[in-house]
């Protein structure tokens, strides 16, 4: 494996680490397909990139690549401690304050490829990013699930580029001080969607996504997201605010181009607004800021035990 050369910035206090150079050639086809060469033939860069000792719980990896269409700006992989990811918003939000701190893109409209399919986005200002998601949509309304130790727990499944379990049913307030009893209830409800084998269009829920009243004016709700390994998103998540956008306007209880101000368990905000698609769908569009934090170049020894990351990192 070569030297990974990095850039980390984090957006609403979520972390990014994309990787721009020194990563696997993963051949010209689409990001989709590419995705697929990285998990089976070159893992250790992702496990080498974002587990500990060189990353931490929380982070969110990507890897840029070479787009397709030479139209759009670049084509990016998102993954994380446990494996891929489809898309990731909180993470475009970074890659766009990360190309342009590259001195690849400057304000203004900018298209990206990514397994889920296209992206685009606006770079607002050197930290502001709306993104305008994949096309979003609830699969199944007040879907019980019996969860062992909280009895029935009621939610939504819904894409919004990845797979979520949203509920309005927790165990406590959603604030800070309570992230761990809040991280084991939401491992709970994983726990139980797995045994039951509960997914969306044949693959898993791997994110659960609970909601509560605003910590703060201006907000519409605050919401607490486990990620598939079972960190907890410092953003609002902009997959997990554009499924909720989707169960919205699948109720009614939100209009094209009407806001939704959706806060993270930590305070931070994206805002958002859909517009209608085919087929029952919805366009999502968030806002979000991110900042650029530092760049590297990851090193890796093969005599070092841990050159590919430790297994419980
Ligand atoms: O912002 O979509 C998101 C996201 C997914 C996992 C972590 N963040």
């Amino acid at each position: 494996m070569k030297p990974l050369q990095v850039i980390d910035s984090h957006t609403e206090g979520e972390p990014t680490r994309i990787i721009i150079a020194g990563g696997p050639d993963l051949g010209d086809g689409d990001m989709a397909t590419r995705r697929a060469n990285f998990v089976r033939h070159h893992d250790a860069v992702r496990r080498c990139a974002l587990l500990e000792p060189r990353g931490w719980d929380a982070l969110v990896g990507a890897l840029l690549c070479e787009p397709v269409d030479p139209a759009c700006a670049a084509g990016v992989i998102f993954f994380n401690k446990a494996g891929m990811l489809s898309m990731c918003g909180h993470g475009l939000m970074g890659l766009a304050v990360t190309l342009a701190h590259l001195g690849r893109i400057g304000p203004g409209h900018h298209r990206i490829e990514t397994p889920a399919g296209e992206v685009s986005f606006e770079l607002l200002s050197r930290d502001t990013v709306k993104i305008e998601n994949v096309a979003a949509f609830r699969h199944a309304a007040n879907v019980s699930v019996d969860v062992p130790g909280h009895g029935m727990v009621h939610g939504d499944i819904a894409w919004g580029g990845n797979w979520f379990f949203l509920t309005k049913d927790s165990p406590c307030a959603l604030e800070a001080r309570h992230i761990p009893q809040l991280t084991a209830y939401a491992q709970a409800i994983q726990d139980a969607l797995d045994a039951r084998g509960l997914g969306g269009a044949g693959a898993p829920v791997d994110h659960i996504e609970i909601f509560g009243p605003p910590g703060g004016q201006g907000a519409n709700a605050r919401s607490f997201v486990m990620c598939p390994g079972g960190a907890y998103d410092r953003s609002p998540c902009g997959t997990g605010t554009s499924a909720k956008l989707a169960c919205l306007a699948a109720d009614g209880a939100l209009a094209p181009g009407q806001t939704w101000v959706q806060e993270s368990i930590i305070g931070s905000r994206f805002s958002a607004h859909y517009r209608r698609a085919d087929a029952g769908h919805i366009i999502p569009t968030l806002t979000g800021r991110a900042w650029i934090m530092a760049e590297a170049t990851l090193l890796r020894d093969d005599n070092d035990p841990f050159a590919d990351g430790m297994a419980a990192g």
